[in-house]
């Protein structure tokens, strides 16, 4: 072959072969440059390759904004790790319509204790799953329900049924769903001085800031177990919703992120470090939520305090991270704390992920609000399951 010939092969080689991104880095935040707007997610991190089909996205950027994620605000979490399943109880019929099962999972000697409630004579039922705050004993009053000996915190009434408000499960299961939910003090208790007795204590990650994996990490680690639980059981696996109101919805978002065995996801009325964009939300600061919970986040994020336009990635990425699966952003017109303009904000930044991925935005993703202040009630659950059937 002539020279010329062999050239011009080699050069049409090159300009064949996609660009590939340099490495992530994880500058502190004084190296950083304050930036007005979130970055951009459809641009690979060193700035220099564009990202214009789901090769790329799967490719580079996913990856590249979980790890920035990761580092810059939940902390680090262990891989998965094989759970060990010991059935306990099975009601056939606890409320009218509503069979109870209970499980008892084991993570490397922590117990998440999952409690299912199901529409009695329904096979493989879609299927909510959440966190509750209490005890899996106050979503309902009956004995049956094993009381958590886990930590109730000083803020739960811990008698049994006390939460049954804000959990209306036989209305859940008369529309056809499964609920399952655990004691997120199984994970980790919602306690400064207590969170790591939970799955963090059995599954230290040690290292550097960043690796500590605080409460938020660790209850999203216990929903992804809980998932495990589930894809053993007679429901319908290809339809797992998780849903969580505020610090919980923080949580869910988080678990939906990483794990893609979730088909869809609520977060109602997240907040701060959920849905809304960190660098010019209103409402609770980056401050305030580290001095008042310092057990959720890794070491990282509170150092943004007043720093917020530094943050090399922002919470549009965690909606990003869920495409092409389904999300609902539900807020209330009164939660200004929550900042549920700039939950909608993020979500129409995340958005041009789904058709990259095939998907369309508009019937996968959604961001609605409510009349109303910072509460889970029956109407809001009714709500969420209108939109997991598609309505
Ligand atoms: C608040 C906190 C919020 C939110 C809320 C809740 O005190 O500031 O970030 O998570 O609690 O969980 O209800």
């Amino acid at each position: 072959m002539r020279l010329e010939c062999i050239l011009a092969v080699v050069l049409l080689a090159l300009a064949c072969d996609p660009k590939k991104p340099g490495p992530v880095t994880f500058a502190p935040v004084g190296e950083l440059p304050e930036r007005a707007e979130p970055p951009a997610l459809l641009t690979s991190f060193d700035g220099a390759v564009p990202v214009t089909d789901g090769a790329g996205w799967y490719d580079f950027r996913r990856g590249e904004l979980k790890a920035l994620l990761t580092h810059y605000v939940y902390g680090a979490m262990p891989s998965p790790v094989a759970v060990e399943v010991v059935p306990q109880a099975n009601v056939p019929l606890l409320l009218p319509g509503v069979d109870y099962r209970e499980y008892a999972v084991n993570v490397e000697q922590s117990w998440l204790y999952v409690a299912v409630f199901s529409p009695s004579g329904v096979t493989r039922p879609p299927v909510l799953l959440g966190l509750n705050k209490c005890g899996n004993h106050t979503l309902v009053a009956d004995e049956r329900v094993r009381a958590t000996t886990s930590l109730v915190i000083s803020a739960c009434d811990g008698s049994r049924g006390s939460q049954s408000a804000l959990w209306p499960v036989a209305e859940v299961v008369a529309a056809g769903y499964a609920l399952a939910t655990f004691h997120e003090s199984d994970a980790a208790p919602d306690d400064p001085a207590r969170y790591r007795d939970g799955l963090i204590r059995s599954m230290q990650v040690e290292g550097s800031p960043a690796a500590r994996w605080g409460a938020l990490s660790a209850w999203a680690y216990g929903l992804s177990r809980a998932v495990d639980l589930l894809q053993a059981l007679d429901i319908d696996t290809q339809r797992i919703t998780l849903v969580g109101h505020s610090r919980r919805g923080k949580a869910a978002l988080w678990a939906a992120a990483n794990d893609e065995r979730v088909a869809a996801v609520v977060a109602h009325q997240s907040g701060r470090g959920g849905a809304p964009l960190t660098r010019d939300g209103s409402g609770e600061t980056v401050e305030l939520i580290n001095s008042a919970f310092p057990h959720w986040f890794d070491g990282v994020f509170p150092t943004f305090a007043g720093n917020e336009r530094r943050l090399p990635v922002d919470q549009h990425a965690l909606l990003a991270l869920v495409a092409p699966r389904r999300v609902l952003l539900s807020e209330g017109d009164d939660d200004a704390w929550a900042d549920p303009q700039g939950s909608k904000r993020s979500l129409e930044l995340a958005r041009p992920v789904w058709p990259l991925l095939g998907a369309e935005p508009e019937s996968k993703t959604r961001w609605q609000t409510r009349p109303g202040g910072h509460e889970i009630n029956r109407e809001d659950w009714q709500r969420f399951i209108a939109w997991e059937k598609g309505e």
